[in-house]
């Protein structure tokens, strides 16, 4: 899709759908097609017992659909919703136009934001993984309508596994690529200092990227579009001198998101896996907020992620002017933050519940440090909460406050003298273009 394109949405709701349901999803496909930079010139709903299976809609929508394409000057038909390759053919060529079903559209969104080496991969295998799918679907089609004509069928039989197999093939090349883009990604995470780790989650838009440059005074990229992040991004939350926390941005979740394509986000969303402790984020301004969570906590469970410990962060709080949601609130997700990311409101707060959840890792301890690991000392500072300092002949005694983990990991190596320490093993954040030593 391209800018400029004037779209139609459509959808088929079934009798025994919800309508409002019905309408919101219509709606946020409407802003996915926005986030496309498409046009929306119209909606068209129908109600149908089942969709048919040549068409999806019934003759007469569709030729109602086809009288809107001139005076609309439709360029695009996005459908809410899964079509069968059958169908989506049908329509084209009955419309004449392309027509996308919301699978498409998310994978598209998904193309046009990957940065990354890695998340250039992770979407395309979804695409691959989707057109293999079609392309399945189609044969079946095609062996159905020529009735078994043994020439035809061979014919198509051939092509379509041609095509199938270099689609494989591009699929495992792919994988295998990734595995190693995984695997340098994976070298990096361990050598970061074991910091209590706090993971972003929550339904596309509502206010992630930028709860974390709050909390942490950094900036990642903040858009008022779907799918903004899809990569994760680490950055340290410091809160006072207190001890360092890691807090991960991830990519936002949505209703209907293709398996294929959490399936291929899997090394992404492993940051959440990794977590010890979720971030909720909910946009408390979005009339379905309470659907948006449900999808979300949908796509935790395929992730094995639901039963982490949750504080449920109630986002966008300074476009509420009615705060009787809030009582309501306090009921269902008891001990959840109200935040606004713009005004500041609530992120002290989120910031001390965020400590008290850790509050048992962090221990004092005395250590000593020959001269030669002042360095080591510094890095230490970084994450952890010097309380005193008294330098002694040749010896630095320090009193800290840090991790658990850290602690240890800072333990093995005093004593061991510096040549053996490097920097950047206690603490790598912020990850570097390229490996450093
Ligand atoms: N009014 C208001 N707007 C906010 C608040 N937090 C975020 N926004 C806006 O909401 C939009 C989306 O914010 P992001 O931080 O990109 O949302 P996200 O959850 O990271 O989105 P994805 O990366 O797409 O999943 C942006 O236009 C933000 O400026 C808030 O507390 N109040
Ligand atoms: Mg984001």
């Amino acid at each position: 899709m391209a800018t400029g394109d004037r779209v139609l949405l459509t959808a088929l709701r079934l009798r025994d759908e919800d309508q409002a349901e019905a309408d919101e999803s219509l709606e946020e496909l409407g802003a996915l097609i926005e986030t496309l930079d498409g046009t929306i010139v119209g909606r068209v709903l129908q109600v149908r017992e089942a969709p048919e299976p040549a068409l999806c809609f019934g003759r007469g929508k569709v030729d109602e659909l086809k009288a809107l394409v001139p005076a609309e000057r439709i360029t695009v038909v996005a459908h809410d919703g899964y079509l069968t390759p059958t169908q989506n053919r049908n329509l084209e060529k009955a419309l004449g136009l392309r027509v996308l079903d919301r699978t498409e559209v998310i994978l598209e969104i998904f193309a046009n934001h990957a940065r990354t080496r890695m998340s250039k991969t992770q979407v395309e295998i979804a695409r691959l993984q989707f057109s293999l799918t079609r392309l399945a679907r189609r044969w079946t089609h095609l062996e159905r309508q020529r009735g078994g004509g043994v020439t035809m069928r061979g014919v198509g039989e051939k092509q379509i596994e041609l095509d199938r197999r270099s689609i494989k093939d591009r699929i495992s090349r792919l994988t295998r690529e990734l595995e190693d883009i995984d695997r340098v990604a994976r070298t990096k995470r361990k050598r970061r200092a074991e910091l209590p780790k706090v993971a972003l989650v929550g339904y596309t838009n509502v206010g992630k990227s930028t709860l974390l440059n709050a909390l942490t005074g950094a900036e990642t990229l903040v858009v008022d579009k779907l799918f903004a992040t899809l990569e994760a991004s680490v950055k340290v939350m410091r809160y006072g001198e207190r001890p360092a926390i890691l807090i991960t941005d991830t990519v936002g979740f949505i209703r209907k998101l293709p398996t294929s394509l959490i399936a291929s986000f899997r090394s992404t969303l492993d940051e959440v896996n990794e977590a010890d402790l979720l971030l909720h984020v909910l946009d408390l301004s979005h009339p379905a907020f309470e659907r948006q969570r449900i999808d979300t906590d949908a796509v935790l469970a395929e992730l094995g992620a639901l039963d982490k410990p949750t504080i449920y962060v109630g986002n966008k709080v300074d476009r509420l002017g009615d705060r009787s949601v809030t009582n309501y609130l306090e009921r269902i997700y008891p001990g959840y933050v109200l935040t606004s990311s713009l005004t500041g409101e609530g992120i002290e707060t989120l910031k001390t519940r965020i400590y008290e959840h850790f509050e048992q890792r962090f221990q004092r301890e005395r250590l000593v440090f020959s001269y030669l690991e002042l360095g080591l000392l510094d890095e230490l500072r970084k994450v952890a909460k010097i309380e005193r300092i008294e330098y002694e002949g040749d010896r630095v005694l320090v009193e800290v406050v840090a991790d658990e983990r850290v602690l240890a990991q800072v333990r093995a190596r005093v004593g061991r003298g510096s040549a053996e320490y490097l920097p950047d093993t206690v603490l790598e954040v912020r990850e570097p273009p390229n490996d450093q030593p």
